[in-house]
């Protein structure tokens, strides 16, 4: 199965010709984010040689849809639903007792700047930065884990600093705080592509992001194992494990970094992750995601959709389906697909998504006959179905991204734009013009 696990997926890669190898030593600051930033929409990278380390990096393996998909074996078009039903039914995960990761374990003299290539991408970030990793976690009181991906900044003693932005980490830490323990947690690096996925799910909490995973792979279950120093299980067949305890009384300063709206987000004294171990398998390999990269707004806006569509399905059964743009970095703008049957429907859409998710700031509403994916028809649709006085909806001074720098603190205006026909229209005055056996005519049999 191509993303078994992470070597089959990069094998499958180097297969496909989905890989660029760069031989040349890279210097891990900057120069290799310049390199992944200038091959972000063509494939993945791996930098055999990174100044300095003996352990080669990966990063980009979901560059796009098409590569996000076929590395869970699906068609495009099955990303969301896939998404959807994984997320309806987790299948548990079998604990084995054994794991290549436990080949190497090390727990003292911990610095995992001395031992692997972490990349520090942007001019003003405020060193290297581990963006990669899937953090596991454990809520104290129920015992299901938890999987999500954080930016963590890393110092050379073993104790770094992370961004816990409040969700179920963050739940799970103050349950920890309340019970006065520790909470224990494990990095993972260098997983499988399910897992990254199912990491970024929206589910509520007491759903484990690892047993989606699993319900994602078409073969061979998802297995984990015991983590070394802590009490946590991560996928077995990890390449890099960094296990610790997370303690929000003990603050580091963590930032500027550049963040995915491709702005620094500041600054600020952040919870310490005290590392109690560093296990790896031989020969490992480093992940790491460059931030506001193709696969860090993709990773984001797959479960959001999936999300997004439910919500805005139950409010307008009659909407086929939704697009997050690059453009707009994959949170702030949605493009919804359609098929009207009441001219009022199209408001109700809008709301819909903007209710789901806050960072939504800008919703356009076409008819089933656009292609969503191709910004030039959405645009197309724009420019000749909507008029501003009639078809657009503001709602001002509500909750938004508060990394939208043209947010006050995260308060802002969402707008709505409904850029359908109306009901009727497109047999009539926006019929659009057809040329008779267009699709099917190959000039080649003309030259
Ligand atoms: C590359 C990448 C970096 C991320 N960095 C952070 C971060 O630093 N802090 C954070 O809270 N969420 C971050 N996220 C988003 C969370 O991983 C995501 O919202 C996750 O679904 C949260 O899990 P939860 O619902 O179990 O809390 C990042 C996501 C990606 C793909
Ligand atoms: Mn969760």
């Amino acid at each position: 199965m191509v993303g078994a696990d992470f070597r089959s997926w990069l094998a499958a890669w180097e297969k496909n010709g989905w890989l660029a190898r760069i031989s040349k030593p890279v210097n891990p600051r900057y120069t290799l984010g310049a390199i992944t930033k200038k091959l972000e929409k063509e494939g993945g990278v791996f930098f055999q040689q990174i100044s300095g380390y003996s352990i080669p990096m990966a990063g980009n393996f979901c560059f796009s849809r098409k590569a996000l998909a076929a590395a869970l074996t699906i068609e495009e078009k099955n990303l969301i639903p896939t998404f959807r039903k994984a997320m309806e039914k987790p299948q548990p995960c079998e604990i084995v007792a054994r794991a290549p990761f436990h080949k190497n374990v090390i727990t003292k003299e911990l610095n995992p700047l001395k031992i692997f290539p972490i990349p520090t991408y942007h001019e003003q970030d405020a060193g290297p930065y581990i963006t990669g990793g899937v953090l596991i976690a454990k809520d104290p009181e129920t015992g299901i884990r938890n999987a999500s991906i954080h930016r963590i900044r890393v110092f050379d003693d073993g104790i770094m600093s992370l961004l816990i932005l409040p969700r179920h980490l963050d739940l799970c830490l103050q349950k920890c705080l309340a019970k006065k323990i520790p909470m224990e947690v494990a990095v993972a690096i260098g997983v499988d592509p399910f897992t990254m996925l199912a990491s970024q799910a929206i589910l509520p909490l007491g759903v484990d992001e690892l047993e989606v995973a699993n319900a994602m792979r078409p073969s061979s279950p998802l297995k984990l194992a015991r983590c070394r120093t802590v009490e946590v299980e991560v996928p077995a067949d990890a390449e890099i494990v960094l296990e610790g305890i997370i303690d929000p009384s003990q603050t580091r300063v963590e930032g500027p970094f550049g963040e995915f709206p491709r702005y620094y987000s500041p600054q600020a004294s952040r919870p310490t992750f005290r590392l109690t171990g560093i296990c790896y398998r031989k020969d490992p390999f480093f992940y790491s995601i460059l931030p506001a990269g193709r696969e860090h707004l993709l990773l984001g806006a797959i479960p959001r959709e999936a999300s997004i569509l439910a919500d805005v399905q139950r409010a307008v059964p009659s909407v086929r389906a939704v697009h997050l743009t690059y453009g707009g970095t994959c949170r702030y703008h949605l493009v919804i697909s359609l098929a009207k049957k009441d001219e009022g429907e199209a408001r109700v859409a809008m709301l819909a998504a903007m209710v789901n998710n806050a960072d939504i700031k800008h919703v356009v509403v076409v008819d089933e006959g656009i292609d969503i994916f191709d910004m030039e028809q959405v645009e197309w649709a724009m420019a000749t179905r909507f008029q501003g006085d009639r078809d657009l909806l503001v709602i001002p001074q509500i909750q938004t991204s508060s990394l939208d720098p043209s947010s006050a603190a995260g308060i802002g205006t969402k707008m709505g734009i409904d850029a359908t026909a109306p009901l009727g229209g497109l047999q009539e005055g926006f019929k659009p013009i057809a040329i008779p056996g267009l699709e099917n005519i190959d000039p080649k049999d003309y030259f």
